[in-house]
């Protein structure tokens, strides 16, 4: 049985959640108030959590991956006693405000308690698999003095529909994820309907038993006992994820909408708010109120700041006992590489052709040491992106190493490189795949750019240039595509060296997230001593070969950095050529920077070997490639679409009227 003071607790979640919808007009009231009964006994008797202190290391994590029922996680980030004021739940979903439609984790917007950006559906459930593949690789690292926690979640029916929630599950059955405890909030509705439309032939527990997944059901939502007890059954089972499915009424106890899928994206109207209260014993005229027994009961700080001063205690003592990992793990908590890192990078490529992919192997072998929690993998192709760290274990159900081996689950992967970011501590975690799958990963790409994480995207193959693999592997307008994601800097080194630079850059200088772009095909070495320096990729565009008297600037990116410079060879105009690795880099340097890469009135030509859109910014005349490539030896394919030196020269004669 419920205690009168918890039921209390519970019903101030969903008078709360239903007034701040209410007032706004918009949301998802049923959420909030079918689940308030499972996030009270997780916030209050379940979770090592501080209020004073949403960020220290060793908490719980709890993610709302059912990110519509936002109001849930502010009524009890409220009432639990973080600093996030009434005021603040009034503003539900207003300009400026920390309680935003879906819960964010911005660095603009920070929300204390909000440990992800939720919203598009599955993602959240994702983001957790990644937080617990952080917190089982920095536990075995440093030792469960220092992080030793669990990672919880509430999954809606619609989070478990989404194909991004299959491949996470998979994952985190193969890696025996057994700090994830996710409660399934199994309600027999969705946004359209009843499940029946849509999503009740499928045996949930089943499929996940099949994932490895240890299963639980609850049978009523408001049994409070029978939830707490599964959260302790999960908590105990080390091997294997949970899921606890807990059956509930959307909307509960509101009279007319409870049951429906009315109760879910709409405020449920003032009559109904007064009928709900009046039903839970409230009074009906009383909005944002709460009763003093509530703050009084449901507040986390007093047990928060113990568990937190328990933690100070043995991390003390921990580092006493381990001087030599202080300084690691504090850099790795700042999310900093050791000191050095820059002068471990390799200078030379005893070839005088590689391809930036196998350069970027050398570089990750060469600052392995250097980021030593630095973890990631490939979705089934790491043979081909060549992203490993050779001296590195694999990440396994039994040991946590720093290769990951993600399998052919591409949007899993993003998602999961997300929750290692944000969970803390994994240095610029990486994510790799062939260009052209970027795709299929976006929608974490996206969520990677929107929060700010470090994360580093690495994509191999990408161009035609690829070859005989065709056009459903080359990728043609990907690197625009990614490109207009804001926030996400893209890199797109032009040989050996300055593939290393952009390690090196994205590692040390850049917050967010970096998508680094790497070729299949070998691509000349440049000889610094000819042309410019390397140091140029920071800024994201420089000036690589220069003349006196230039009559036209080309502009080129990754591996048509050599095109342009061949064509430059053959030009009978004096030309100048920029490498732009980057044009967000670009876009910060200031005007002066600019102007003197890119001359205002001098004539330019841009070559990259996908789509011509967005180079009108900087170019005259464009080579680029607008059409879906097609299966042939890559430089035929080059060829064929016209990326050569010779188009190039033709472009230019075009472009000052001057004949070839
Ligand atoms: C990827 C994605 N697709 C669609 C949506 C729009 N959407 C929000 S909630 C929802 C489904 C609601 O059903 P359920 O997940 O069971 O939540 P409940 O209504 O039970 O609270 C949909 C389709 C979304 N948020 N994310
Ligand atoms: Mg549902």
């Amino acid at each position: 049985m419920t205690s009168e003071n918890d039921q209390l607790c519970i019903d101030a979640i969903r008078a709360l959640s239903m007034d701040a919808i209410q007032k706004a007009n918009s949301g998802h009231p049923g959420l909030p108030m079918a689940m308030a009964p499972a996030a009270f006994v997780l916030y209050r008797n379940i979770m090592r959590h501080d209020p004073a202190d949403p960020t220290w290391p060793d908490r719980d994590r709890f993610l709302l991956s059912a990110g519509h029922g936002s109001m849930l996680l502010y009524s009890v980030l409220h009432l639990t006693g973080y600093d996030l004021s009434m005021d603040e739940i009034k503003n539900f979903r207003q300009w400026g405000s920390l309680t935003p439609g879906h819960p964010e984790r911005d660095r603009v917007h920070v929300t204390p308690g909000v440990e992800v950006t939720t919203g598009p559906l599955g993602q959240g459930f994702a983001n957790g698999v990644g937080m617990a593949m952080a917190e089982k690789f920095l536990r075995e690292r440093y030792g469960d003095d220092v992080q030793n926690h669990h990672i919880y979640a509430i999954v809606s029916d619609g989070d478990l529909m989404e194909g991004i929630a299959s491949e996470a599950a998979s994952l985190a059955g193969q890696l025996g994820l057994g700090r994830i405890v996710y409660i399934y909030d199994d309600n027999d509705i969705s946004l359209d309907g009843p499940t029946s439309l849509s999503f009740d032939k499928e045996d949930v527990d089943k499929r996940f038993e099949a994932y490895g997944w240890h299963v639980l059901d609850v049978r009523d939502a408001n049994d409070t006992v029978a939830i707490e007890s599964a959260l302790r059954a999960g908590q105990r089972i080390e091997d294997r994820p949970t899921l606890i499915r807990v059956k509930s009424i959307i909307g509960y106890p509101a009279p007319n909408k409870q049951g429906s899928s009315k109760a879910h994206g709409a405020a449920l109207g003032e009559d109904e708010v007064r009928l709900t209260k009046e039903a839970m014993g409230w009074d009906p005229d009383k909005q944002f109120y709460v009763p003093d027994e509530v703050y009084a009961a449901f507040s986390m700080k007093d047990d928060g700041a113990a568990a937190r001063a328990e933690w100070n205690e043995r991390f003390a003592s921990w580092k006493d006992a381990n001087a030599e990992l202080v300084e690691e793990w504090e850099l790795a908590w700042q999310g900093k590489p050791l000191p050095g890192l820059a002068d471990s990078l390799p200078t030379e490529w005893d070839k005088d052709k590689l391809a930036t992919r196998s350069a970027g192997a050398k570089v990750m072998a060469a600052f392995e040491t250097s980021v030593p929690t630095m973890v990631g993998g490939a979705a089934d192709l790491s043979e081909s992106t060549k992203t490993e760290f050779p001296e590195s274990e694999r990440y396994t159900d039994e040991r946590a190493g720093r290769n990951v081996f993600f399998g052919v689950r591409e949007h899993a992967m993003g998602a999961a490189v997300n929750g290692m970011a944000a969970h803390g501590g994994i240095v610029r975690p990486y994510g790799s795949t062939f260009l052209q799958f970027a795709d299929y990963m976006r929608g974490a790409i996206r969520l990677s750019a929107l929060t700010g994480l470090p994360t580093t995207w690495v994509f191999t193959h990408d161009s035609v240039g690829l070859g005989e693999d065709g056009p459903t592997h080359q990728p043609v307008e990907h690197v625009a595509a990614l490109r207009a994601i804001p926030g996400l800097v893209v890199l797109r080194p032009g040989d050996a060296t300055e593939t290393a630079e952009s390690w090196r850059v994205m590692i040390e200088d850049l917050e967010g997230p970096a998508a680094l772009i790497l070729s299949r095909q070998d691509l000349p070495v440049l000889d610094r001593s000819v042309y410019g320096a390397v140091a140029g990729v920071g800024k994201g565009a420089y000036v690589l070969a220069d003349a006196d008297d230039a009559q036209v600037t080309i502009i080129a990116t990754g591996s048509e950095v050599a095109t342009a410079l061949a064509a430059r060879d053959q030009l009978d105009v004096p030309a100048r050529v920029v490498s732009m690795p980057s044009w967000e880099l670009f876009e910060q340097q200031d005007d002066e920077y600019k102007e003197s890469v890119l001359p205002v009135d001098m004539p330019t030509v841009s070559v990259e070997a996908g789509v011509r859109m967005g180079w009108e910014r900087y170019a005259d005349a464009i080579v680029s490639i607008d059409r879906f490539g097609a299966s042939a030896p890559g430089t035929m394919v080059l060829e064929k679409f016209g990326i050569t030196p010779e188009n190039v020269v033709t472009h230019v004669h075009e472009l000052l009227g001057t004949k070839v």
